[in-house]
Parts: C-alpha cells; sequence; structure tokens
C-alpha cells in the first residue's frame, strides 16, 4: 500500500527486491545508486555481515517525476537471501507495492531460485497479498557467466504462468538491464495506483518514471560514499 499524504502532497512506493542467496539483489540496489544523479536519490543505506552478505536489509530511496502535483519516492529495499533471516523477508516484504525477483541463471543455482519463489509466494499470503495481485519482475541476473541457463529454460521454470511477469535479463555486477528492471517494476505500480486512484490522475502514461541516469560516469559524491 502507498503511503500517501494529500496535505503535503507526496506519496511514497515500496519496492522490494526478493531472491536466492548471493542472486545480486545489493548489486542491483548498488547499481541503481551508481547510476542515478545524488540529487534524485538518498545515501544508500547497507547493513550486512563482515563478508558482504545482507544481514537486515538494503535501503535506497529515489525520488520520481510520477504523479504529477505530488511529490513521488520509490522507497527500494532488498532482503536478505539466507532462510535463516525469513522474519526479516516477510517484515520487510510488508505493505510492498511491487517487487523485483532476482533469479541467478547459473544453471546450478536454478532449485535456490525455485526455493525462494516459493518463499516468496508464501510470505505474500501471510501479509494478506499475492503473487497474482502484486507487480512483479522478473530479473535473470548473471547472465554474464558461462553456466547460464538458457533464457527460455528460466522463462519455462518461473514464468509460465496465464499472465507472463515482464522479465529481464541482467547483469547487475556490470549495469546491464538494471534500470530497465527499476523502471518496469515502478511503471507497473504506477500504473496499478492510478487505476485504483483515478482522482488523484486519471491519465495513464507508459512514460519512464524514474529520474535520469547520469551520463558521464560516476558524481563525486558517490565517489566520497
Ligand atoms: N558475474 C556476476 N556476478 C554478479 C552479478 N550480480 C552480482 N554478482 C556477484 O554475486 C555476489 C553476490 O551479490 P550480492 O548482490 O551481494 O547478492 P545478494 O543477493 O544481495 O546476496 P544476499 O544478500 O546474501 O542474499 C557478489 O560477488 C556480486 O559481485 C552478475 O550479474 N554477474
Ligand atoms: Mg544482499
Amino acid at each position: 500500500m502507498p503511503s500517501i499524504n494529500h496535505d503535503e502532497r507526496t506519496i511514497s512506493f515500496k519496492i522490494v527486491y526478493c531472491g536466492t542467496p548471493l542472486c545480486g539483489k545489493t548489486t542491483n540496489i548498488q547499481q541503481i545508486h551508481a547510476k542515478l544523479d545524488p540529487r534524485g536519490r538518498s545515501d544508500l543505506i547497507s547493513l550486512s555481515t563482515a563478508q558482504d552478505r545482507t544481514l537486515f536489509f538494503d535501503f535506497l530511496s529515489i525520488e520520481a517525476d510520477a504523479i504529477p502535483g505530488y511529490k513521488t519516492t520509490f522507497h527500494l529495499y532488498t532482503v536478505p537471501g539466507q532462510v535463516t533471516y525469513n522474519a526479516t523477508l516477510q517484515l520487510v516484504l510488508r505493505q510492498a507495492d511491487g517487487v523485483v525477483f532476482v533469479a541467478d541463471s547459473q544453471m546450478d543455482r536454478q532449485r535456490d531460485n525455485l526455493q525462494a519463489l516459493q518463499s516468496l509466494e508464501a510470505n505474500l499470503r501471510l501479509n494478506d497479498s499475492s503473487i497474482d495481485r502484486l507487480p512483479i519482475v522478473l530479473q535473470y541476473n548473471k547472465r554474464d557467466l558461462p553456466n547460464a541457463a538458457p533464457v527460455d529454460y528460466l522463462e519455462y521454470l518461473f514464468n509460465s504462468r496465464p499472465v507472463p511477469f515482464l522479465s529481464f535479463e541482467a547483469d547487475a555486477r556490470g549495469g546491464r538491464n538494471v534500470l530497465a528492471t527499476l523502471n518496469a517494476v515502478s511503471q507497473t505500480i504506477i500504473h496499478q495506483f492510478r487505476q485504483a486512484h483515478a482522482p488523484v490522475n486519471p491519465s495513464p502514461t507508459s512514460q519512464a518514471v524514474m529520474p535520469r541516469e547520469m551520463t558521464s560516469g560516476h558524481a563525486p559524491a558517490l565517489a566520497a560514499a
């Protein structure tokens, strides 16, 4: 559920990155943080172990030009992939407006991907939500690796549905399709929001809602971060 304040004319949406351990959730958020103009995003907050495993979550907030007349913010969270942190997954998923499910493309990770997708489904149900109602985008990550499974196979495993999810091939470490994935989920969220809240703004859009990507490398603020 988005958080709306009509007096202050602000709306914020929550996007959660889920997926099996080490599939690249944190790397997605790091790349988004690196690619976006610092004026349109917050600092990246990460709580991780010494081995860079996500302990609680990563958090990044992005301002976007999505709902005219309202300051719109997307709050991006990752959750730890390790099953020992399932309570965290459930907590962070609460009130999510959209989910990016990051699948690790490596052939030997498919059982874990499936388990993570089932866990996502179960946790959404516990939160009175559902994989069928929530905007969800699939990202097949680590496409750069030689042992990446064919995309057709991944589509068969994770996307054989009456209404398939939007899906993207990505190399989050190299930054490929990280923003495309984010844009897809945020557009779907905005589309669904507009359908449910026509009085706020009745006109539909198919334009990208994220702030523009920086074109000339990393921002100085990032180098210092
Ligand atoms: N080759 C390759 N490596 C990647 C890619 N994306 C992430 N990695 C690497 O995979 C490892 C795990 O990435 P993380 O982003 O920490 O994974 P995570 O899903 O956040 O892991 P947990 O928080 O522990 O669940 C890191 O060494 C990344 O550099 C990719 O697209 N290609
Ligand atoms: Mg992580």
